[in-house]
């Protein structure tokens, strides 16, 4: 078993990008899952941080938020850019990916009904951002040469919109290849291949 432990729902959720950032890194984590009616208890709530999961584990030291979880296992395994000015454009298109996923879980969770043909049109006024940095970088990333934490991010909440409509990334060729590239990295196909994967449902409340 490897370094990693995380803590959380049996949903893919808030854990879906980190967990394919370690599989991708060639790491194993233990998965700890928690059944919601012990956790409404509270026990467990009170030892997090701002009483919500995921935590992430490294050894001894816990950490919880999954936008830091993702910064340090960038740290970790080198997918934090070579320098400064990386790191920061790095932060700003995790961000950006944090502002879209914001959005998405509000629909999921709040107005899929009323809303989901609403989000579904506005959606390419959010994704041509990321087209546009996608297109202008050309390496296939959206910052430097190899995958930093807001690729996995950006990968990720991509794979989730494109299961809420599925021609979402028809007009965004850059996208679309980025998605084909990354699904396609051996340790990644491996995991998203995989029946701990498949199995999780996207979000907890059974919507997608
Ligand atoms: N900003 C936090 C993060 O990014 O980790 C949000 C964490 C969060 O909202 N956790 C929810 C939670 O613990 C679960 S989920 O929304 O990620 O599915 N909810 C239980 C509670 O008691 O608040």
């Amino acid at each position: 078993m490897g370094r990693y432990t995380i803590t959380y729902f049996g949903v893919r959720g808030r854990c879906g990008a980190m967990r394919i950032m370690m599989a991708d890194q060639g790491q194993e984590w233990k998965e700890i899952v928690v059944d919601f009616a012990d956790w409404m208890k509270g026990d467990l709530k009170a030892t997090c941080v701002f009483g919500q999961l995921p935590k992430l584990e490294d050894g001894g030291f816990a950490l919880y938020q999954s936008n830091a979880i993702l910064r340090h296992l960038g740290r970790n395994h080198d997918a934090y850019g070579k320098d400064g000015k990386e790191a920061a454009l790095i932060d700003m298109m995790c961000d950006g990916v944090e502002d879209l996923r914001l959005k998405y879980v509000k629909m999921i969770y709040q107005e899929y009904d009323t809303g989901k043909d609403v989000y579904i049109k506005d959606l390419p006024n959010h994704l041509d951002k990321f087209e546009a940095v996608m297109a202008k970088n050309k390496t296939g990333f959206l910052v430097g040469d190899k995958p930093s934490f807001a690729d996995y991010s950006l990968f990720e909440v991509l794979l989730n919109h494109l299961v809420l409509c599925s021609s979402c990334l028809d007009t965004f060729p850059s996208l679309k290849s980025f998605v084909e590239k990354m699904s396609a990295r051996p340790k990644i196909k491996t995991f998203l291949d995989s029946e701990a994967y498949k199995q999780l449902p996207i979000n907890g409340n059974g919507k997608q």
